[in-house]
């Protein structure tokens, strides 16, 4: 199971340590040294940049709105149900619940509790945010390492190109370390918006994670006391319409580190799964008024590798913008990453238990060494092209 981290990962997700953010840095400062960025919400321009243009085995295989019924839809209508008289609900819940995780690692949620106003209050106010002048959105500017605000895309050091996206990172958890000099003050009423929908989305991923602890045979908190003071990061993603969708991704193939992610998307449809390494992908059906529940990779350790940590992605097209919000619920850097149960005949998939933040670190360095040989790998065919014509 450890080949499933041979994905990418993009860093806006983890409250990072520092040595991590000095990695960003440097990967920023190597983009653009000095340079305004670049806005995908601030051009007509017809043709993409280069630093957009993905090679040819990453781009998008399946369009953005040919959608598939493969990831369930469950009802979380009962899921407060106790043992007993009405408890069968929350069991058939369950069942579903530990399909999808076992399947894809991937489903939806409707009835979940989270007012439809406030969903809709934060997409409203996320789209005006979007759309204000750049002098404005950088103000929040999050190159550099900060703590939050705004940016374009999401640059590693050794990835070489960029995803067609602009993005706004809220550290929401713990409540402690929030800094809201980072979250932006216009539109008027976002930063209490997101407050609220900080709350509600962690009582939901609780809930969620005391069902699958239960599916693991353990007590309903085994999870989140697993997570020690669980962190969450809101990820708002705008996904302008792109002149040359083909060749490039909204945000490319990665799984999650963390525990859980709940994301909400609009109607519009783009993110994408797959379960064969980014051969074939199926685009998730949007669903009005529902989470997309992805699991992450710390998640599919402490079920030892029996949920599946979701290998996904996200596709713009030409005709429509689309925005989706993700809640990133995350274990602090000091927990431990180890299988928390272990069925009858299955084997380890971890050989220690390590921190998350050395998790993450394990994680980010893989990638960085998959994007230098993927690049040598391109080299040596050019030179071998290059060597053919002067033959
Ligand atoms: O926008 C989407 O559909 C996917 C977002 C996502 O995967 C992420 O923010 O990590």
């Amino acid at each position: 199971m450890a080949n499933d981290l041979q994905v990418t990962y993009n860093l806006e997700q983890f409250r990072c340590t520092e040595e991590e953010e000095e990695e960003e840095e440097k990967g920023r400062e190597e983009m653009a040294p000095g340079a305004a960025p670049f806005l995908p919400t601030a051009t007509d321009e017809k043709t993409l940049r280069p630093s957009f243009v993905r090679d040819e085995d990453e781009r998008p295989k399946v369009a953005y709105n040919q959608f598939s019924n493969d990831i369930p839809v469950i009802s979380l209508a009962g899921i407060d149900d106790e043992e007993g008289a009405g408890g069968e609900k929350r069991e058939e819940i369950r069942r579903k619940i530990v399909a999808a995780c076992e399947d894809w690692g991937i489903f939806q949620v409707v009835d979940h509790g989270v007012d439809a106003e406030l969903v809709s209050e934060m997409t409203r106010l996320a789209k005006e945010f979007f759309a204000l002048p750049p002098e404005e959105k950088l103000r929040f500017d999050m190159s550099g390492g900060k703590k939050g605000g705004f940016i374009v895309s999401s640059h590693l050091q050794g990835e070489a190109v960029q995803d067609w996206r602009e993005i706004v990172t809220f550290f929401s958890h713990p409540v402690g370390a929030r800094d809201y000099s980072r979250w932006p003050d216009k539109p008027e009423g976002w930063r209490s918006a997101v407050d609220s929908y900080s709350e509600k989305l962690m009582v939901l991923a609780c809930k969620l994670l005391g069902v699958l602890s239960e599916a693991m045979g353990l007590e309903k908190e085994a999870l989140t006391k697993a997570c020690v003071d669980m962190d969450q990061k809101l990820v708002v993603n705008f996904y302008p319409r792109c002149p040359q969708p083909d060749l490039t991704l909204g945000l490319k193939r990665h799984t999650d580190p963390g525990t859980i992610t709940l994301l909400y998307q609009d109607q519009v449809g783009g993110l994408q799964a797959t379960k064969d390494g980014g051969k074939t992908w199926i685009a998730v059906q949007p669903v009005e008024a529902a989470f997309v529940v992805n699991l992450g990779d710390h998640g599919h350790y402490l079920s030892n590798g029996r949920f599946k940590n979701a290998d996904h992605q996200a596709v713009v097209n030409s005709n429509y913008e689309r925005l989706s919000i993700a809640a990133f619920q995350n274990p602090a850097p000091e927990a431990i990453v180890y299988p928390l149960a272990i069925r009858e005949g299955e084997k380890l998939v971890l050989d220690e238990p390590i921190t998350f933040a050395e998790m993450y670190r394990r994680k980010m360095s893989k990638d960085l060494e998959l994007a230098k040989l993927k690049k040598a790998k391109e080299v040596a065919s050019q030179h071998k092209a290059l060597n053919e014509i002067l033959a």
